[in-house]
C-alpha cells in the first residue's frame, strides 16, 4: 500500500542542490515527519497529484487559500481572461477597486483595505500604522500565534518556526524585538496585568483571533473580549490577524463569528484564491495614516497585480454565491467526530480543535489551550499517522502544529475514506 515516491524523491534532491533545504518554505519540507516532500504537478478539485502519478486527497489546500477546492472553475476562467489583458501594470486597476468594496462589505470592521503580496507583508504593514497612527513602539503578541516572517513577530512564533524547533530565529537583531511582549494565549490575567503596568506605551495586540500555527487553538471564552477591552482603555490597536480564518470561518472571518471589532486585521490566503495576495485594513481614520494620505509608508511593485485580484475576486464572490459555511463546518464536524472516535477506539490519547472548516488533531492527553499546552503533543506520534495516512493516499499538514483545511470539493464519501483510513492508521500505531 507504500506510495510511490521515486521521482518525488530524485526531484528533492535536485532541489536541495540549488534551493535551502529544497523547499522555499520550511512549512513544507517533511523534517517534523521524516522522509522528503512530494512534488506536486497538477490539482483539480480535492486532489493533488504528483510526480509518480499518486492522487492524493488534499487537507492542506495550498495551507488554506483553496476553501472552493483547486481549479474552481469561476476562478479558472476569471485569472484566464485577466491574463488575456496583461500580466501587470504598475498603475491602478479596477480590479483592485472592485476586491476592495467586496473585503469592505464583507469584514465587519474594515472601511478602507490596502493590498499586499503576503500575509507577512499585510502584518509588518498593520504593525507600522499601529505604531505610527498611535506614536507607540510596544507591540504584544501571544506566543505560538504566527504572523509571517517579521522581524519583531518572529519570537515565539508558531507554525514552520515551531515545526523546526527556531521559533525566535537567529538574524532577527535584539533591537528589532525589544518592543514585543510575548504573553500566554487565552491569559486574560497577564494581558490586564500588561497593560495595567505599560499600557501607555502599548501600540498593538495582535492575534489570531482563532489560532491555525500552533494547531488549531480556540479562544477561551472572553479572551477576544477582553483583548478588546483592554485596548480600547489604554488607547492601543487591536489587531486580528486573519490570514488564515479570513474567509475561512466564517465568510466575515472569525470577528464575524465572534462578534468582536478589531481595529486593524490582515488577511490573505483566501482573498487571494491561490494568487500571492495580502491585505491589510480597518478603521479608515487609522488606515488614512498610510502614504499617500498620511506619513506612514509602505508600497510595492506588484501589489493589486491584475492576475491575483481577478483570482481573488472570483474566489469572493463564488464563496458569497455559495454559502458553503454551513455544510463545511457540519462535514468538518463529520470528520473530527470520526477520527477522534477511532483515536479512542484505538486507546490514543488526543484532543481535537476545530474552528468551521479547519481543524486539528493533537497527539496529548492535555486540553490544548496555548503553547505551553500544545508542546505536550508526542510529535513522533503524530509523524507516524502522518505518514501511515499519506500511504493511504491522504495528505495532511507535515506537522502537528498546523491546521488541516477542509474545502467545498471534499464529498461526503471523501470524509468516510479518510476517517476509515485514520482507524487503519491508529491501530497499527497502537499495535507498534
Ligand atoms: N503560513 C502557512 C501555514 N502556517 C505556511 C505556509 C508555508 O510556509 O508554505
Amino acid at each position: 500500500m507504500t506510495l510511490k515516491r521515486d521521482r518525488s524523491r530524485a526531484e528533492f534532491s535536485r532541489a536541495c542542490r540549488t534551493i535551502p533545504g529544497g523547499v522555499n518554505s520550511p512549512a513544507r519540507a517533511f523534517g517534523a515527519v521524516g522522509g522528503s516532500p512530494l512534488f506536486i504537478e497538477r490539482a483539480q478539485g480535492q486532489f493533488l497529484y504528483d510526480l509518480d502519478g499518486n492522487r492524493l486527497l488534499d487537507f492542506v489546500g495550498s495551507w488554506g487559500p483553496h476553501i472552493l477546492g483547486h481549479r474552481h472553475p469561476a476562478v479558472i476562467s476569471a485569472v484566464r481572461s485577466a491574463l488575456d489583458d496583461g500580466t501587470s501594470y504598475g498603475a491602478p486597476t479596477a480590479l483592485e477597486t472592485e476586491l476592495a468594496e467586496l473585503i469592505v462589505e464583507s469584514v465587519p470592521s474594515i472601511e478602507k483595505v490596502r493590498m499586499v503580496n503576503s500575509g507577512t507583508e499585510a502584518t509588518m504593514s498593520a504593525l507600522r500604522v499601529a505604531r505610527g497612527f498611535t506614536n507607540r513602539s510596544e507591540v504584544i503578541k501571544f506566543a505560538g500565534c504566527y504572523h509571517g516572517h517579521v522581524d519583531s513577530l518572529l519570537v515565539k512564533a508558531g507554525s514552520g518556526a515551531l515545526t523546526h524547533g527556531v521559533p525566535s530565529s537567529p538574524g532577527v537583531p535584539a533591537g528589532a524585538t525589544a518592543d514585543t511582549i510575548i504573553l500566554e494565549y487565552n491569559d486574560i490575567e497577564g494581558l490586564d496585568r500588561t497593560f495595567r503596568e505599560r499600557g501607555g506605551q502599548i501600540a498593538a495586540v495582535i492575534l489570531e483571533p482563532v489560532v491555525g500555527n500552533m494547531g488549531v487553538v480556540l479562544p477561551a471564552p472572553g479572551f477576544l473580549q477582553a483583548c478588546r477591552d483592554a485596548c480600547t482603555r489604554h488607547g492601543a490597536l487591536l489587531i486580528f490577524d486573519e490570514v488564515m480564518t479570513g474567509f475561512r470561518v466564517a465568510y466575515g472571518g472569525a470577528q464575524a463569528l465572534f462578534g468582536i471589532r478589531p481595529d486593524l486585521t490582515t488577511l490573505g490566503k483566501i482573498i487571494g484564491g491561490g494568487m500571492p495576495v495580502g491585505a491589510y485594513g480597518g478603521r479608515s481614520d487609522v488606515m488614512d495614516v498610510v502614504s499617500p494620505v498620511g506619513p506612514v509608508y509602505q508600497a510595492g511593485t506588484l501589489s493589486g497585480n491584475p492576475l491575483a485580484m481577478a483570482c481573488g475576486l472570483a474566489t469572493l464572490r463564488t464563496l458569497r454565491g455559495a454559502n458553503p459555511y454551513d455544510v463545511l463546518a457540519k462535514e468538518t464536524e463529520r470528520l473530527v467526530d470520526g477520527l477522534t472516535a477511532a483515536a479512542r477506539a484505538a486507546g490514543l490519547p488526543h484532543q481535537a480543535a476545530r474552528c468551521g472548516s479547519m481543524f486539528t488533531l493533537f497527539f496529548t492527553d492535555r486540553p490544548v489551550r496555548n503553547l505551553s499546552s500544545a508542546m505536550t503533543c508526542d510529535t513522533g506520534r503524530f509523524a507516524r499517522y502522518f505518514q501511515e495516512m499519506l500511504d493511504r493516499h491522504i495528505y495532511l499538514p507535515c506537522s502537528q502544529f498546523e491546521a488541516n483545511f477542509v474545502s467545498m470539493a471534499h464529498s461526503p464519501s471523501d470524509i468516510d475514506r479518510t476517517v476509515a483510513a485514520a482507524a487503519e492508521a491508529f491501530a497499527a500505531i497502537a499495535a507498534a
